[in-house]
C-alpha cells in the first residue's frame, strides 16, 4: 500500500482556531486553545498517523502586532515554520470575519514550493448567506491550490482537510516514517503541564493579565501514584499578582482548581498542584528573563 508522510505548517491571524484545528486533527489535546488573542507563544508540532499516512503538522503562534521582545520571538517562530522544508502551508481565516481581506495578509507568506491550502474556519458559527457573496471575490483573488470551508470545533470537513494534504505529499517507506506511530507531539507533560496553567490564567482573568503571564514548572515529581507539580506564575506587576491571588486567595484556589483537573485528565492520574505568583517587572521585553521561561530561539 502507498504510504504518504510529509510536513504541513498552519499559519493564520491570532484567534482564527489554528490550535483548536490542531487538537482536532490529532484527537489530544496537544495545543492550549482560548478565546483571548496571542494564546499560542511556541510552534507545537501535532503528529496525524493512520494506516497510509504520518503527517507532521506545525502550529503556530498567531499573527498580530509586534510590541515586545515575546512578540518577536512568537513571530520568529512562524517564519521557522514557514520557512522550512513543509510539503503543505494551511492558511486558516476565521469565516466570521471578511474572508478576501484575511486571505490577502496571509497569500505570499511561505515558500513558493510549499502548496497552499485556505481553511475557512468556524463555519458552524456563520451562515451559507453570510458567506456566499464573499466566495465569489475570493475565488477570483485567491491563489491557493485549494479552498476548504470547515469547523474546527465541530470537525466537519476536517477528514476532507486530511484527504487533500494527502494528495500534496511523497510517496514514502513506512519504515521510513519520521515518528514512532504511538508519539503525538514533540512536548513533553512538564511543559504541557505549564501551558495549561498558562490557559487556565487566559480563561479566567482579563485585559493585560494573561499577556503578561509566563509560568515556570519548578517541581514535577512523577515517582509516587500521586504526581506532585510546583509552578511559579510570573507576571509583570503587584497589582497584577494581587488580581491573580484575589481576595482571601480566591481566584488562585480557583486557577489552581481548574488547572489541577485538567492536568489530572491529560495525565491520567491524581494530581497535587501548588501555585505561587511571583512578579518580574517587564519580563517581556527582557533577554534574560525570556530565556529563563523558555521564550528563546536558537539562532538567537
Ligand atoms: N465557533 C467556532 N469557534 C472556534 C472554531 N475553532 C476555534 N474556535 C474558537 O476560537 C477561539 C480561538 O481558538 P484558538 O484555537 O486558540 O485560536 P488560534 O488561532 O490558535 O489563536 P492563537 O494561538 O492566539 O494564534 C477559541 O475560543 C476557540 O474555541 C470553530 O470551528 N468554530
Ligand atoms: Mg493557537
Amino acid at each position: 500500500m502507498e504510504f504518504k508522510c510529509g510536513y504541513v505548517t498552519i499559519i493564520g491571524n491570532t484567534n482564527v482556531g489554528k490550535s483548536t484545528l490542531l487538537n482536532r486533527i490529532i484527537g489530544e489535546k496537544v495545543a492550549i486553545v482560548s478565546p483571548k488573542a496571542q494564546t499560542s507563544r511556541d510552534n507545537t508540532i501535532g503528529i496525524y498517523n493512520d494506516e497510509n499516512s504520518q503527517i507532521i503538522f506545525i502550529d503556530t503562534p498567531g499573527y498580530h502586532k509586534t510590541e515586545h521582545k515575546l512578540d518577536e520571538y512568537m513571530q520568529e517562530n512562524i517564519d521557522t515554520a514557514i520557512n522550512s522544508d513543509v510539503n503543505v502551508l494551511v492558511y486558516v481565516i476565521d469565516g466570521k470575519k471578511p474572508l478576501v481581506e484575511q486571505y490577502e495578509k496571509l497569500a505570499n507568506k511561505g515558500d513558493k514550493r510549499s502548496k497552499k491550502i485556505l481553511v475557512i474556519n468556524k463555519i458552524d458559527d456563520t451562515t451559507f448567506e453570510k458567506l456566499y457573496p464573499q466566495l465569489d471575490k475570493l475565488n477570483q483573488v485567491c491563489k491557493t491550490d485549494e479552498i476548504l470551508p470547515l469547523s474546527a470545533l465541530t470537525g466537519k470537513n476536517v477528514d476532507v482537510l486530511i484527504d487533500m494534504i494527502k494528495k500534496y505529499l511523497p510517496t514514502y517507506d513506512y519504515e521510513m516514517r519520521y515518528y514512532p506511530e504511538e508519539q503525538f507531539t514533540d512536548k513533553n507533560v512538564r511543559y504541557l503541564s505549564a501551558e495549561i496553567i498558562r490557559e487556565k490564567v487566559l480563561l479566567l482573568y482579563n485585559d493585560e493579565i494573561p499577556h503578561g503571564v509566563a509560568v515556570q514548572i519548578n517541581q514535577f515529581d512523577e515517582s509516587d501514584d500521586l504526581v506532585k507539580i510546583s509552578a511559579d506564575i510570573y507576571c509583570e506587576r503587584d497589582a497584577h499578582k494581587m488580581i491573580i491571588i484575589g481576595k482571601n486567595g480566591d481566584a488562585i484556589k480557583k486557577l489552581s482548581t481548574i488547572a489541577r483537573i485538567a492536568i489530572e485528565k491529560m495525565l491520567d492520574c491524581k494530581v497535587y498542584l501548588d501555585l505561587f505568583v511571583k512578579v518580574k517587572p517587564n519580563w517581556r521585553v527582557d533577554n534574560l528573563l525570556l530565556s529563563e521561561f523558555g521564550y528563546k530561539n536558537d539562532v538567537n
